[in-house]
């Protein structure tokens, strides 16, 4: 008894002298470490690190190595991630709205893309994300996606008859490639490079920096500027991480990814460029599309069959557009 006492109380003083366990929290990230949303990622981790004085501690995991981004999006939603850079492309298939971020040539400019998203239709897609388990912090910048292929460049819609591209996961790009008379295959973004060697792809489609840095440029040395999606990204956190915060941590949470969002935003803007060049020096073959009204006249029946099954959401859609 007397034994059994003692070595309690011991316990319990091992206890209270110990500093409080620290918060670790996983993130995921698709891209490699040296990706401007990976180092802006890393400002994050560290900012709420130190200004929680080590009560929270976020460890990134980079280039997809926790799973591939539908499945990554379902672990934060259920806690099982705390959070994440996630582009709304594949986001879609859980929360409808954010597939209007997903409508081919929605935004006018990338410009645009940030007062929409930084003003109160960001909040709504917020809103949406929030009610599927996903606290949307900032947003980062993803650029615009252009065609890449093996091929030919394109110039016209007619060059992408018969090709077969990669799409990521969401029916409404297959619905984009359809229309324009290609063949759609959504795949994991890890696949691709492998897919577009051996042939089983002719072609993908993505901002200038994934071109880079999945190395895709060196297997598919057509790039035709055709500008047709601008997908924002956002730095979720979990609900389940979140909810739980004092108010106090949940400040110093978002105020670090806003700083994050800044970053990355000014890190993308050099990125771009200089992943421009090295393709463009590696002998990649870049072509401007003469008539980009030839491709965005395509995408008629793509708005109308998402408003079609969509009713609800015809008129965030009118506010984007009605956005300067
Ligand atoms: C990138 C984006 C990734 C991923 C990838 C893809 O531009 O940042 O999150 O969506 O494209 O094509 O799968």
């Amino acid at each position: 008894m007397t034994f059994t006492r003692i070595a309690l109380s011991g316990a319990v003083a091992a206890l209270i002298a110990a500093p409080a366990l620290a918060d670790q929290w996983r993130g995921w990230n698709i891209h490699p470490e040296d990706y401007p949303n990976s180092i802006a990622l890393e400002s994050f981790a560290k900012e709420v690190a130190d200004k929680t004085g080590g009560r929270i501690e976020p460890e990134v995991y980079h280039n997809a190595v926790l799973g591939d981004q539908p499945d990554a999006i379902e672990q934060v939603r259920n806690g099982g991630l705390d959070f994440a850079n996630f582009n709304m492309g594949p986001m879609g298939q859980i929360v409808p709205a954010t597939n209007v971020l997903s409508l081919p040539f929605i935004f006018k400019d990338v410009e645009q893309m940030h007062h929409v998203m930084d003003g109160p239709i960001g909040q709504q897609f917020s809103d949406a994300l929030a009610a599927e388990g996903l606290v949307a912090l900032s947003w980062f910048d993803s650029g615009s996606r252009s065609f890449y292929n093996t091929k030919h460049p394109i110039e016209t819609p007619d060059d992408v008859k018969g090709m077969k591209f990669r799409v990521m996961n969401n029916d409404l790009y297959v619905d984009m490639v359809d229309q324009l008379g290609g063949n759609a295959t959504p795949m994991a973004y890890g696949e691709v490079y492998q897919s577009l060697k051996t042939g089983v792809i002719d072609g993908a489609e993505n901002n200038y920096p994934s071109y880079d840095s999945s190395n895709h440029f060196e297997v598919a040395k057509y790039y035709s500027i055709t500008n047709h999606l601008i997908i924002p990204e956002c730095l979720c956190v979990s609900t389940a991480t979140w909810d739980p915060l004092s108010d106090e941590d949940k400040a110093i949470v978002k105020e670090a990814a806003v700083h994050a969002a800044e970053e990355q935003r000014q890190l993308w803007a050099e990125r771009e460029k200089a992943s421009r060049e090295k393709v463009e020096a590696a002998g990649v073959e870049i072509n401007e599309v003469k008539d980009p009204k030839a491709f965005q006249d395509k995408m008629g029946p793509v708005y109308a069959n998402f408003i079609k099954a969509n009713p609800d959401l015809e008129s965030l859609i009118k506010d984007i557009q009605a956005t300067e």
